[in-house]
């Protein structure tokens, strides 16, 4: 049954500041604005908390911010370090459960209903993944704790900065009946401003109106917002999707035939694959060809390599090795393409985990 799940919703403390203020103690405690300068027409990207007190906010232009807080420090985003920072806890993540979805950078569902660590207390894992993210990255992260990815999602923002809340599944309904429309997650400000101008204001306004009415006005949405004003959520947390390979083709204009040539397109796709896996850090043992006839028909031809597959001009000879029972050299190809898989970290240990870390 749904309605047994354990979901975990984490969301990062004013994650991009929070990183600032972690590389550069002089931002520490001070109101500090990441985004745009206030001279230019750039926006907030976020702030923190201390800048929050003058009122200040994400998605606000920076001049704005300066006039609300002439003493705040403007600081241009550093992507790489935020990056960094959300594959240090999404590897935090996947030592806790296979199934977590990342939504952004800084924030991710958990299912934990069949963790067995801390008793498969979902709160207490919730607990230890927010101890073991400030271990690892000094960063404060939130968590929400509930029973499906709506609560879970509205819990975590109900304590922050560093909070840790529970919606248990008795409370759900009622927690939804008294939630202000505008706070409901995917109701943005057209629709909110519909509900109340249809007079719905609350959950609990959401949960009077019939099924059919709810289709009337939202159409797709009626059917979400009918279930999540009654607490129910049935979305299920989607796989953080695991990466073991890494391809690349060429559909050709015109066929080609000449074995040569299609041993030149293999050795360019693989050099193009080989730079896609090295920007991840990693390399790999198993190539694979894969080869369409004019007519539409495909074959693929593999080989694994107990070293880590190069770019060395000797690869030709593989190719050659792979092409010997094809029809390579007698009918026209559409379509050539090199996938490599088993893949390994450089150092040539296989880390298939890593990789999906990696892929976003
Ligand atoms: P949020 O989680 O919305 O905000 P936050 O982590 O800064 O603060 P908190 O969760 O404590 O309220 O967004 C995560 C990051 O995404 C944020 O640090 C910066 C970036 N971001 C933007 O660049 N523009 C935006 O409009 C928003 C909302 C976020
Ligand atoms: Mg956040």
């Amino acid at each position: 049954m749904n309605s047994t799940r354990k979901i975990i919703h984490i969301d990062m403390d004013a994650f991009f500041a929070a990183i600032e203020q972690r590389d550069f103690p002089q931002y520490r405690n001070k109101p500090l604005i990441v985004g745009g300068t206030p001279d230019s027409r750039g926006v907030v990207a976020t702030c923190s908390y201390e800048a929050r007190k003058y009122g200040i906010h994400s998605a606000m232009p920076s001049a704005h911010a300066y006039r609300l807080c002439p003493q705040a420090i403007f600081v241009k985003p550093r992507f790489e370090a935020y990056q960094n920072a959300s594959m240090a806890i999404r590897r935090i993540f996947a030592e806790y459960t296979e199934l977590f979805e990342p939504l952004s950078l800084d924030e991710a569902y958990l299912d934990v209903s069949h963790v067995n660590l801390h008793q498969g207390s979902a709160t207490l894992i919730a607990k230890a993944i927010k101890a073991a993210i400030k271990q690892e990255t000094q960063l404060i992260a939130s968590a929400g704790v509930s029973y499906n990815k709506f609560l879970a999602k509205i819990a975590s923002d109900i304590n922050k900065p560093d909070g840790l809340y529970l919606i248990p599944p008795e409370q759900g309904a009622d927690f939804v009946a008294q939630l202000p429309v505008e706070r409901f997650h995917g109701i943005g400000k057209a629709t909110s401003l519909k509900m109340h101008s249809l007079g719905i204001k609350t959950g609990k306004d959401l949960k009077e109106l019939p099924l059919e009415m709810l289709q009337h006005h939202f159409g797709k949405a009626g059917l979400h917002y009918y279930s999540i004003s009654r607490g129910i959520d049935n979305r299920p947390v989607n796989n953080y999707r695991i990466r073991k390979s890494v391809g690349v083709e060429i559909t050709f204009q015109q066929d080609i035939k000449v074995k040569q040539d299609v041993i030149a397109h293999l050795q360019t796709l693989l050099e193009k694959a080989l730079s896609k896996v090295a920007e991840k850090q990693l390399a790999a043992h198993t190539l694979t060809v894969k080869i369409k006839y004019h007519n539409f028909v495909q074959i693929t031809r593999s080989r694994t390599l107990p070293h880590l597959i190069t770019a060395e001009p000797a690869l030709s000879v593989i190719f050659e090795d792979l092409l010997k029972d094809t029809e390579v050299g007698r009918r026209n190809i559409r379509l050539l393409g090199v996938t490599l898989s088993s893949l390994a970290s450089k150092s040539g240990q296989t880390h298939f985990r890593q990789m999906d870390l990696f892929s976003d």
